[in-house]
């Protein structure tokens, strides 16, 4: 490796939003294993060094091709000694025996299993583990545990909503959506974002970012939009999150999942061509379905926080805090030098002020 402070052009960076990551991965064999270690270690609460796991992943999945020697790992960045002994096991035996034990291991398949349900987080999935539930079936039948609205949904729509959503599925959502939201304010926009903005082919839910130009839509657009979708039978579950933004509010010191824009969490019936074994008899799935409406202002920095991947939002926070002195969240880039708040119009503006070479949506999917 060249001498630190000699950086070749080609060097890869340690933040994901100075690389760029297609939805082609030349390095599955690594990365699948490096994301079961990160996720292990997340559902043990050691968030730290499930990050630095992701992390290592994610440099990998930047990669023009696959690596062929252990020895390329010497030059890239956030690769630690434990990732790369993974990496040098599966070179020699094909497979990594730590990543195997994990696959194996009760605790780790069981809060798989029960955070795959929508509204079941690792605290929720963590606390049946330790009461000795393993099942589904032992959950449903615990007479002490009484599930929220939203696991009760999850549980109900599970087979429909833990199936991938297809990109014609969610052309189709457009069009539904899109309908909806003309038929409330005609002069409002619908964009798709999330993973299929970055050029995924399947997601687990389908986001969509809506425009209104006038100012106050945003707050009564989403509520209309659920009335709309209740009228015409399709809503089977809805979660409105009212706006709670504040115009004078500073951005976050660390990455925060949520946001203060108006946004609702949905899960709706998308009507099917062909009925499969587990829609037999009816002629629509379940699908998971989530609209954010931000005031006009703030759209662009809304859109590119949503947008995603979130390792990639975390790098951009984390960039722009350490290396421009500029605070970054889904509202606002704030500059922390002049005590300004900077203007974006486009997504290539926010890119632009934190000095970095612009990123498309389909090169965010570190
Ligand atoms: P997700 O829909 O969770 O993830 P994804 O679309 O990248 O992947 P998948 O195909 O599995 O659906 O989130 C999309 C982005 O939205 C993610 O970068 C985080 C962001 N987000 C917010 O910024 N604020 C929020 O309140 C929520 C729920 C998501
Ligand atoms: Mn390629
Ligand atoms: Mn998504
Ligand atoms: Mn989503």
């Amino acid at each position: 490796c060249a001498h630190p402070s000699a950086k070749p052009e080609s060097a890869v960076s340690p933040y994901a939003c100075q690389r760029r990551t297609t939805i082609d991965n030349h390095n599955k064999i690594f990365t699948d294993a490096l994301d079961v270690v990160a996720e292990n270690l997340e559902f043990s609460g050691n968030q730290g060094s499930s990050l630095a796991f992701k992390r290592a992943a994610s440099v990998l999945k930047s990669l023009p091709a696959g690596l062929t020697r252990l020895e390329e790992t010497q030059c890239l960045p956030c690769l630690g000694e434990h990732s790369r002994a993974i990496i040098e096991e599966i070179f020699e035996c094909g497979s990594s025996s730590r990543v195997e034990e994990i696959l194996n291991d009760e605790r780790y398949r069981t809060m798989k299993l029960f955070s795959s349900v929508f509204g079941v987080g690792p605290k929720t999935a963590e606390n049946w583990f330790c009461r000795g539930l393993r099942t589904f079936e032992q959950v449903l039948s615990e007479p002490s545990i009484r599930l929220n609205r939203m696991q009760t949904a999850g549980f109900l729509f599970y087979e429909d909503i833990s199936k991938p959503v297809s990109r014609t599925e969610a052309s189709a959502l457009k069009i539904i959506v899109e309908e909806a939201v003309i038929c409330v304010n005609p002069s409002a926009t619908v964009n798709i974002t999330g993973g299929f903005r970055r050029g995924k082919e399947f997601g687990h839910d389908v986001d969509f970012i809506i425009k209104t130009p006038e100012a106050g839509q945003e707050d009564v657009i989403l509520p209309a939009v659920i009335e709309r979708f209740k009228s015409q039978n399709i809503l089977l579950y809805s979660d409105l999150q009212e706006s709670t933004f504040d115009l004078r509010q500073l951005p976050t010191r660390c990455f925060e999942a949520m946001d203060h824009f108006s946004k609702c969490f949905l899960i709706v019936k998308l009507k099917r061509e062909q009925e499969t074994d587990a829609t037999a008899g009816r002629d629509w799935r379940a699908v998971r379905v989530d609209l954010v409406a931000p005031p006009l202002e703030r759209f662009t920095y809304a859109l590119l926080g949503w947008s995603g991947s979130t390792l990639f939002e975390r790098d951009l926070r984390r960039f722009a805090r350490l290396e421009r002195g500029k605070l970054l969240d889904n509202h606002v880039l704030y500059d922390k030098a002049t005590n300004t708040f900077l203007p974006a119009n486009t997504e290539e503006d926010i890119f632009a002020h934190l000095g970095l070479e612009y990123i498309e949506p389909w090169q965010r999917n570190a």
